[in-house]
């Protein structure tokens, strides 16, 4: 049996779907109901600062609903983080896409928010990240260089570079188990994060509701509900 030592995670929109959060490309996902280019693209936000905000204002609310709890899938990687760190030489990453905060309130700590964070915000100017639970207006002065208009959500848009991507490559290229969760691996560069890993030998697990685009890169799929097969995956590695 092998014996793994360095984890790579990757999580997406598929995982927070079980706590009531809108994925993106499902047929009643966001992007069905808003335009990409004017949403989340900085030309977008450019345009028409307004709606943008208000985007994201109305996604914090949702976050921030007493209903919105992380569910098994999100403990089950807090979990293996946990156990798999208390075993000498053993590495432990969790990248997610998402920008809700599911993964903190499971636990998780060694987490990298490569597309940015729905309760923070930023100052244009000085690139100042500030932490919010309360809605960001056009008229709102901001608190480092005292202007107006200043303040963005801390996320990462089309056309942006994403967060810590040399430490997300390091970790990959020294990782020995890879697994995704709960993405289509449609947008990049977290679409090659596979490819990546594969490169460095690592053994590579899918866990989605369906085969996606980067099926072909997988050892091994799980087909169902993260919150259903994730604490299972988790529970067979942490018996090893
Ligand atoms: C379940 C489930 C359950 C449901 N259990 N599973 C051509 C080629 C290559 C690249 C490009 C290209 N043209 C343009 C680009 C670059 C572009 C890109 O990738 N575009 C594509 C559309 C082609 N990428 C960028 O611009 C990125 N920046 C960049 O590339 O910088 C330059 C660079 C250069 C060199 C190196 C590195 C960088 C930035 C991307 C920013 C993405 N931003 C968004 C929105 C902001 C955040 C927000 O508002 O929330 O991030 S887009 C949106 O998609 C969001 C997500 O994080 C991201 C990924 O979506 P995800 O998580 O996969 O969700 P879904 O809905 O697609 O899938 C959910 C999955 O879950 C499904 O498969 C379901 O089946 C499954 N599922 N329930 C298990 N219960």
């Amino acid at each position: 049996m092998t014996h793994y030592k360095s984890i790579v995670v990757l999580t997406g929109a598929g995982i927070s779907a079980e706590s009531g959060i809108q994925t993106f490309r499902a047929s009643d996902g966001l992007w069905e109901e808003h335009r990409i280019d004017e949403v989340a693209t900085p030309e977008g936000f450019k345009k028409n600062p307004a709606l943008v905000q208000q985007f994201y204002n109305a996604r914090r609310d949702a976050l921030l609903h007493e209903r919105i709890a992380a569910n098994p899938a999100h403990m089950a990687l807090a979990q293996l983080e946990r156990e798999w760190l208390t075993r000498p030489g053993h590495q432990f990453l969790l990248i997610t896409q998402n920008i809700d905060d599911l993964h903190e309130r499971a636990g998780s700590e060694k987490l990298i928010h490569m597309h940015g964070e729905l309760l923070k915000m930023r100052c244009e100017l000085s690139q100042q990240v500030f932490t919010i639970h309360h809605d960001i207006g056009g008229d709102d002065i901001c608190a480092c260089c005292g202007e107006k208009g200043r303040l963005r959500p801390h996320i990462v848009w089309f056309g942006e570079m994403p967060l810590k991507l040399e430490q997300i490559y390091r970790a990959l290229a020294n990782c020995d188990l890879f697994l995704s969760v709960g993405t289509s691996g449609n947008v990049y560069p977290a679409a090659g994060f596979a490819q990546e890993a594969k490169q460095a030998d690592a053994y590579t697990v899918e866990i989605n509701l369906e085969p996606t685009k980067q099926n072909d890169l997988f050892d091994k799929h799980f087909y169902g509900k993260a919150g259903e097969t994730l604490p299972a995956f988790v529970d067979s590695l942490l018996s090893r």
